[in-house]
């Protein structure tokens, strides 16, 4: 059992209707549960798979949803980056091993299956890249047409790749991020269409089992998680689920929400460093992590919340810090993530450097997409393969080199 309510002015709405903001204030939804009625399946929690669904009480779907397995992802241990700062309990959570690679995944089986439930015959979304990937699969899966829309000439690769194979209509539109979407919710509202960004209150559900799943792997509640921040819908979603779990006495703390984003595109970096009341919107955000090139986070009142009440914090890193990292991941823990992923772990490093997080604490980074993702710029940093005749002497000539 729940409703929408507006996280400005408390309206409420009903489960069965198509909204994303509330009517009389404009201001972002969320779902409310009605969590005695939750209480007891917690317990039974732990007698199911490690996925997104293991926590189907605190979710909002009522029938069978529209799955691929997604969720369950591997918590590594960080041994060797974690030894170089110090630090004995450092943990990567790797979302890239969802089924489309990315995070999106958990919401997009929340928010498609949402879509069926509510009635809805065709599915939207603006992206960066990785929610258009996930949002043509779960389109494919449910059998039902969708729409993608990406600034032009600024979303890697593969994920363009996934869009179009899955079968989703991809436009690509000359404008930012934060332009496309501005279109794509006029579209929505205009011809009925389900909007899937993190406007939309049910996507973000699932993306709150992140949080469920570290507790439920560490067995105890961490002292920070770590994310890259773009819309904020992430960090955000991780934070709302947390203060369930707190809410139902499953857990006695919350963990020190910390967002990172670069140092072209820092809007809430900004806002949480100058204490400003609201994020004050970026007009030409700019990074090599494409992902979180975002100006105006649709989700920035959230995020505020979720940093400001649990003494979490943000930092922004360089492009070369991002990099540095990502190839750090890849190489000494064999970890492959795309840039957005690592700026993750990067902005943590630079938080224990600068003595802001204490090397003894418990900390999960989230790393959000798989390194596949972004093929390009790997190959554009990485030495070309070593040409070689095939011969054995040119072949032990080549080792040499
Ligand atoms: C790998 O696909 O916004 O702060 O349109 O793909 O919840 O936005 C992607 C965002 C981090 C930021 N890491 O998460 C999109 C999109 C990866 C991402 C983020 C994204 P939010």
């Amino acid at each position: 059992m729940f409703h929408l309510t507006c996280i400005h002015c408390g309206q409420k709405y009903g489960s069965d209707e198509i909204i994303y903001t509330c009517r009389s204030c404009g201001h972002l939804l969320e779902v409310q549960y009605d969590l005695d009625a939750v209480k007891t399946s917690c317990e039974t929690w732990q007698t199911r798979p490690l996925s997104v669904w293991r926590y189907k009480e605190l979710l909002p779907v009522k029938g069978n949803p529209i799955t691929l397995q997604e969720g369950g992802t591997p918590l590594y241990h960080l041994k060797r980056i974690g030894a170089e700062l110090g630090m004995t309990h450092l943990y990567a959570k790797h979302e890239g091993m969802n089924p489309s690679g990315s995070f999106k995944d958990r919401g997009m089986t929340v928010g498609v299956s949402m879509a069926l439930e509510l009635g809805m015959k065709s599915v939207a979304c603006a992206s960066t890249g990785n929610t258009s990937a996930s949002l043509a699969v779960y389109g494919a899966k449910a059998g039902i047409p969708a729409i993608v829309l990406l600034p032009a000439g600024k979303v890697a690769l593969g994920k363009v790749a996934q869009a179009l194979m899955h079968g989703a209509k991809v436009i690509s539109i000359q404008g930012n991020f934060d332009r496309a979407l501005e279109l794509v919710r006029d579209l929505c509202e205009n011809q009925g269409i389900y909007l899937l960004n993190s406007v939309n209150p049910y996507r973000l559900e699932g993306q709150k089992t992140i949080g469920f799943e570290i507790i439920d792997q560490l067995g105890y509640v961490p002292d920070r998680i770590v994310l890259p921040v773009g819309n904020a819908g992430n960090i955000s979603a991780i934070y709302k689920g947390l203060h369930e779990l707190t809410a139902l006495g499953v857990i006695d703390k919350m963990p020190k929400m910390t967002g990172v984003q670069s140092k072209g595109a820092q809007p809430v970096v900004q806002a949480i460093e100058k204490n400003l009341p609201e994020v004050v919107p970026e007009e030409n955000p700019e990074t090599i992590a494409t992902v979180i090139r975002i100006g105006a986070p649709v989700n920035a009142e959230k995020v505020l919340t979720a940093i400001r009440d649990t003494q979490g914090t943000a930092i922004a890193v360089t492009d070369e810090e991002i990099l540095a990292m990502q190839r750090d991941l890849a190489q000494k823990e064999g970890i492959g993530v795309e840039p957005a992923s690592a700026a993750s772990v990067a902005g943590l490093k630079k938080l224990v450097q600068a003595g802001i997080v204490d090397k003894d604490e418990h900390v999960v980074c989230v790393v959000t997409g798989h390194l596949l993702k972004d093929p390009e710029t790997i190959i554009n940093q990485c030495a070309p393969p070593i040409s070689c005749e095939a011969t054995l002497p040119s072949l032990l000539h080549a080792l040499d080199s």
